[in-house]
């Protein structure tokens, strides 16, 4: 059996994935229509095209704009279910997805109207392809602490809807410390915590969102192999990370995949996962994340085995229900 196949098969969470990263552009097209918003593409292949970046920054003005097209309850529904069917097309059982509330609060969107949304395609997912998943409400660190918290108290009649908070956006210029306190809130309403860190910034941001944020989780991570007190201190606690190779490639966080640090990071004992973060704009699912890195940096079957158990291993669900899937 080849390596692409082995992978193929093997049953696999998803810890790192922004749903409006997942929107397709044949979708971004249906949307348009169906809500009458004007998008500065005239096909799915100037779209495509237009998905070419030099760095974070680059990709997340394309993303936001993407986004317009997302009005209604029914278009979170679609967004979502269209994700779980591709991604159960990869064998991925479990999903722990991201989503922006503030990309659309701001354009005048309801809270209510994205969540019941999302849920509802959430709900889909597991009556129609078996596959569960958690919604994490992601902060954009662009903006301010004060904003943060009245998204925070914007979410509290949906609380039991969501798994955790996450941060994401624009990494450098805005450190963990920015949201200290609000994550310390989030904290005592019982949710779990997980921050982007590392993917631009530097290895001093990692042990802020560990110092100061106390994540559980942290999505990225790749500077820290740049910190050699880190990198222990990482394998010491086993914290997870959600490392997303095709995403760092599109980004320019790394030149070639062949100088991707998860191989080291394996060596360090660093307890990672792969994912594919936004798979609509960085050109690959789950498999293709596992497959594209494999086939680069050489990984042998048992590593890529190792990974799948530690994106169970790695996410939200109680230890029972991890135990299903081990
Ligand atoms: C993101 Cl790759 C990445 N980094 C930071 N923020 C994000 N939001 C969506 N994708
Ligand atoms: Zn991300």
């Amino acid at each position: 059996m080849s390596l692409d196949t082995y992978i193929a098969g093997l049953p696999k969470a998803e810890l790192h994935l922004h749903i409006e990263g997942s929107l397709e552009p044949e979708l971004m097209f249906e949307l348009a229509q169906r809500n009458g918003v004007a998008i500065p593409y005239d096909s799915v292949e100037a779209v495509r095209a237009a998905y070419d970046f030099s760095n974070l920054q680059d990709f997340l003005d394309i993303y936001y704009a993407g986004a317009a097209v997302l009005l209604t309850r029914k278009d979170f529904e679609d967004l979502a279910f269209a994700y779980f069917q591709r991604a159960a097309a990869d064998n991925v059982r479990h999903a722990e997805i991201f989503f922006d509330p503030q990309t659309h609060t701001d354009r005048g969107v309801p809270f209510g109207v994205v969540v019941e949304g999302l849920i509802a395609g959430m709900d889909r997912a597991k009556a129609e392809l078996g596959v569960s998943s958690g919604l994490i409400l992601s902060f954009l660190r662009h903006l301010t602490e004060e904003e943060a918290f009245a998204t925070l108290e914007a979410a509290k009649p949906y609380l039991h809807h969501f798994i955790g908070v996450g941060l994401d956006s624009s990494e450098v210029g805005h450190p963990p410390s920015k949201f200290q306190r609000v994550f310390a809130a989030a904290r005592d309403l019982g949710l779990k915590l997980c921050a982007h860190a590392g993917e631009e910034g530097p290895p001093a941001y990692v042990h802020e969102a560990l110092d100061l944020l106390h994540i559980d989780r942290m999505d990225h991570g790749n500077r820290s192999m740049e910190d050699e007190a880190l990198i222990e201190r990482l394998a010491r606690e086993q914290m997870t990370l959600t490392v997303c190779p095709l995403s760092n490639l599109k980004l320019c966080v790394v030149d070639d995949l062949k100088d991707h640090p998860v191989p080291e990071m394996l060596r360090r004992g660093l307890h990672v996962t792969l994912n594919s973060d936004d798979p609509s704009y960085f050109g690959g699912y789950v498999n293709d994340n596992y497959s594209r890195l494999a086939a680069a940096v050489g990984l042998t079957k048992d590593q890529v085995t190792l990974l799948a158990r530690n994106s169970f291993e790695g996410s939200f669900l109680g230890e029972a229900e991890k135990a299903a899937f081990i």
